[in-house]
This record gives structure tokens, C-alpha cells and sequence, in this order.
């Protein structure tokens, strides 16, 4: 039975990872740096197929429901899902669409990332749903046009603990929104895409995120936080079923979902690992429910070493052998981090044991 069951999440694991065209990537070969961005650009501006404004509330259907957390096909809103908890309210897919709000919980509507202000509201940015998402309606209003930041001192906090007040990080001191730990990477991969897909018009574009640049696009004190949430949060099951979801309703990808290493390679070189070294590791389901660690290598080399962290990263398990796959029993409960390590390189997952 346990083996039929490895089995189906093999499968399923590999349907949901296999839905980049072959191909769509071949002209980003070889590239790294800002030339690696702008050949991205032309990938995912070529396969753009933008939609209307309206169409958005369809496409979240498929792109934005919760199939991880309550698992009740609810809105996904990063502004108000609790990971470790009920959410405080629950969105109707397009019959809970705003509307008036009075408060939090009354209705969602369309979060842009980058506020419209920045762009004038214009097309394709307008109806872009790689970085326009489904919010609580009140919860957006009061992020307004700030941009993202750390936050310790907050003037207000969400249900869900994202908070507003003065940014706590070096460079800027203005007032940012923070979202909660758990969507911070995924937020940050959504401005990376942006800052790629519109590289021609965004140095044009006024926003205190933005240096005026097509290349670096960010400013440094809000680089650093990108980069920083990136790293710390890294590529969920549900950015790669978002962004397969995406891909379906407007023809292209986020590519920083599909290659999460492009990242450091275009705006953090210090950090990045050669293009041929890419870094593919699914771990399968996670959260992980019967307390069994399935990992899948999509990698040439095989994993060396696994180390279990607590969240104040103290090892609590070692696992030294050479594997191409693994499924390892495992005696905890919580939320931990892996430390995979093989011959090219180490990555960090994120895990949560049921
Ligand atoms: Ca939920
Ligand atoms: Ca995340």
C-alpha cells in the first residue's frame, strides 16, 4: 500500500513539475547577468497572451485556491491565510468578489504588487496575474501604495500578522507593508518577475522599490529584502501549481518559479551557482502527513548528506548516504529546515511535518 501510495505521489509530483514547454527556455541558455534577464524578457513577453482586467477573477479559480491549508477551495489570500491556523474568514471564489468593505473579511478583490499608480493603470501590467493576486479588499486598501518591507514596530497588523509601520532594514525608513514568512518568497519571486517581463518601460516608472534602471530595476535597500525573502522562503509546491495555472490562462511563466537559481545569477552573482549546476529538489507532499520524507532528485549528482534543523537551526537528524531518492521515516512534528547537500552545492527546504 505504502509503495502504491509513493507511487501516485511520484506521479502526481512529476505531472506537476513537468509542465515547462520543451524548449521555452532554450534561448536563455547559457546566459547569466542582466543578459540572462532580458533574454527572459523576450520569453515571457512573446508568450504573453494578456486578458482583460475582468478575466483575472477566472483565472484565480484555477491559480489562487486553497489546496494546502484548509485544503477547502476557498480564495488563497496571502493578506489573510493562516498557515498554522483557521483562517479568520474565507472567500467564496467570484461570488465574495468586492463590493464594499467595512472591515477585514468582507470581500477580495485584485492586489497589485506593483500599485497600478506606478504603471497609470495601463495595459498588459493592469492584468498581469503573475503579480496581480486576490486580497481581502480592506487589507489591500490599507497596504495602499507602500512598498514591501520589514516591519518591527507595526502601527497595524492583519488577522493573519501581515503588518504596516516604518521599514526596519537599512536604507529606507518610510513606511512598508510586511507579509507573513510564509508568502515572502513568494511575493519576492512575483517582483522579480515583473521587474523582468516589463525591463523596457519600468526605469520610466516612480516607486520607491524602483532605482529608475532596466537592469537592476530595485532599489539596493529593497533588493536586499527581495533577496533575503527569496532565499528564506524557497519555491512552494503552490508557486509551481500557481504559475503552471498562470501559464494556462496567459501563455507565459514566471521563471524564477521554474528556476529559482536564475535569481542569484541575474541580481546577486556573489551568490549564484554556474547555469549548469541547477539546483532540483521536490519534496513530496509537503506538508508532509504521514510522516514520511519523500524527496525527488531532479539533479545529475546524488545527495550526500541531509541535515534536519529546528527553526533556530539546530541539527536534529543526520542522514549521510548516497541517494538518488529518498523516502525516510521521520520521528518529529512542527515545522523544521533540510540542509540537502550533494558534490555541487547545498539547498534549503523548508519542511512541516504533520
Ligand atoms: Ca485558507
Ligand atoms: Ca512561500
Amino acid at each position: 500500500m505504502m509503495k502504491k501510495l509513493a507511487l501516485l505521489l511520484l506521479i502526481i509530483s512529476f505531472h506537476l513539475q513537468a509542465q515547462i514547454p520543451a524548449g521555452y527556455y532554450d534561448n536563455a541558455q547559457g546566459l547569466s547577468g542582466y543578459q540572462l534577464k532580458t533574454a527572459l524578457k523576450n520569453i515571457i513577453t512573446n508568450s504573453h497572451n494578456p486578458h482583460s482586467y475582468s478575466d483575472l477573477y477566472t483565472c484565480y479559480q484555477t491559480s489562487d485556491t486553497d489546496n494546502y491549508y484548509e485544503n477547502d477551495g476557498t480564495v488563497l489570500d496571502m493578506y489573510s491565510e493562516k498557515p498554522n491556523g483557521p483562517d479568520a474568514y474565507e472567500y467564496h471564489h467570484i461570488s465574495d468578489k468586492c463590493g464594499n468593505y467595512s472591515g477585514e473579511g468582507s470581500c477580495y478583490n485584485r492586489e497589485h504588487l506593483v500599485p497600478q499608480s506606478v504603471f497609470g493603470s495601463a495595459a498588459p501590467m493592469k492584468s498581469d496575474a503573475h503579480f496581480v493576486v486576490p486580497t481581502d479588499g480592506y487589507v489591500n486598501n490599507r497596504r495602499s501604495n507602500y512598498p514591501f518591507g520589514e516591519v518591527s514596530n507595526p502601527t497595524w497588523t492583519s488577522t493573519n500578522g501581515s503588518k504596516l509601520g516604518h521599514n526596519s532594514t537599512s536604507g529606507y525608513n518610510g513606511i512598508v507593508f510586511e507579509p507573513i514568512d510564509e508568502f515572502k518568497g513568494d511575493i519576492a519571486r512575483m517582483l522579480f518577475y515583473f521587474a523582468t517581463r516589463y525591463e523596457d518601460q519600468v526605469a520610466g516608472w516612480d516607486h520607491d522599490m524602483l532605482n529608475h534602471t532596466s537592469n537592476q530595476v530595485f532599489s539596493n535597500w529593497f533588493l536586499n529584502i527581495l533577496l533575503q525573502w527569496h532565499y528564506n522562503d524557497p519555491v512552494s509546491q503552490r508557486e509551481i501549481d500557481r504559475n503552471n495555472a498562470v501559464y494556462n490562462f496567459q501563455g507565459n511563466r514566471n521563471p524564477y518559479i521554474d528556476h529559482p537559481e536564475w535569481v542569484a545569477q541575474i541580481w546577486d552573482p556573489t551568490n549564484a551557482t554556474p547555469n549548469n549546476k541547477t539546483n532540483k529538489w521536490v519534496i513530496y507532499p509537503n506538508p508532509i502527513p504521514d510522516h514520511v520524507l519523500h524527496i525527488k532528485n531532479l539533479n545529475q549528482d546524488k545527495i550526500q548528506e541531509i541535515d534536519i534543523m529546528d527553526l533556530s537551526g539546530k541539527k536534529i537528524q543526520i542522514v549521510q548516504k548516497n541517494f538518488k531518492n529518498i523516502h525516510l521515516p521521520l520521528e518529529l512534528q512542527g515545522m523544521y529546515i533540510l540542509l540537502i547537500k550533494s558534490q555541487e552545492n547545498t539547498s534549503v527546504k523548508k519542511i512541516i511535518v504533520e
